[in-house]
């Protein structure tokens, strides 16, 4: 086996009406996937007005205790979570359809309910180097042994709320990557950054992201810019997700939302595909019930 990236210089593009089917073979193919005006124009002015000053008052760095974890993390990078307590537009955004459509079109068959993995807002700031490129189903890392073969395990929704360019780190994917059948185990291939592509984006747009492909936001070069992303990645249920949600928002504003954006955030007992009876549980019933939601 080659790990020889595809040969394209922009990922593909698509309209947010696209059929759903035609979305994931895209993003099957290359491993990313554009989606153009995923959101509208109201919706971008007022999340980046929303998230504003939780920004500027968040520091920059990590504050992890691995080197290797800080380096991911990037030294002028800001990761603001708990977007659902801060942001009415981002509580907009857990109903997304487009997002519900493909949510459920990866995970229902093969895996049952999914839910999101984390909501963030990645700012990368002038003077970050690029973040080492990895494979996002790393978060478990026994897909990383398995490989091609593992299930669908995350799928990352990245969505521009600035433009993302080459020079203030658009995320960069080897495209292709996601196909490298390699031994996972030590043999593991890294790819190098000259096979990377930028996903460059207008502020609005969003990136669908393979968990098996290759990527890492780009080094920030400009001397003033910071690009902000807001990532949504998806997973199965029965997963561990980053973010303790149920722990973080008040159920005054879990009650506002849908019964499927309560559930992306972890209101709702999880129902794996194969004949599980259920988890994340109350008395062996829905979590609902007992939440009263
Ligand atoms: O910020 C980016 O462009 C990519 C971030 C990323 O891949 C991650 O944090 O897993
Ligand atoms: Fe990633």
């Amino acid at each position: 086996m080659s790990f020889t990236p595809l040969d394209i210089k922009t990922l593909p593009t698509v309209p947010r009406d696209t059929e759903t089917a035609e979305i994931l073979s895209k993003l099957e193919q290359f491993g990313g996937v554009v989606i153009k005006d995923y959101l509208t124009r109201s919706q971008l002015e007022n999340i980046n007005a929303e998230l504003d000053e939780p920004l500027a008052s968040l520091y920059e760095g990590s504050k992890h205790d691995s080197e290797v974890v800080q380096d991911f993390h990037g030294s002028k990078t800001k990761r603001l979570t708990n977007l659902a307590t801060l942001s009415p537009t981002y509580r907009e955004l857990l109903d997304d359809d487009v997002m519900h459509r493909v949510g459920d079109a990866l995970y229902s068959e093969e895996s049952g309910t999914w839910w999101l993995t984390t909501g963030q807002l990645i700012e990368i700031g002038p003077g970050n180097k690029a973040q080492p490129l990895h494979r996002d189903l790393g978060n478990w890392p026994v897909f990383l042994e398995m490989g091609k073969r593992s299930p669908t395990a995350i799928t990352n929704l990245m969505i521009a709320l600035t433009p993302f360019t080459e020079e203030n780190g658009a995320t960069r994917i080897i495209p292709g990557s996601n196909h490298w059948d390699e031994d996972y185990g030590d043999n593991i291939h890294k790819g190098e950054p000259a096979m990377t592509i930028p996903a460059e984006m207008s502020a609005g747009d969003a990136l669908l992201l393979s968990g098996k492909v290759l990527h890492g936001g780009g080094a920030n070069v400009t001397s003033n810019e910071r690009r902000r992303g807001l990532t949504m990645p998806m997973q199965p249920g029965y997963l561990t997700p980053e973010e303790a949600y149920p722990f973080l928002i008040s159920m005054d504003i879990v009650k506002t939302l849908s019964a499927r954006a309560q559930r992306i955030i972890g209101f709702r007992s999880v129902y794996p595909a194969g004949g599980s009876p259920g988890l994340w549980q109350n008395n062996y019933e829905e979590l609902a019930n007992h939440l009263g939601l």
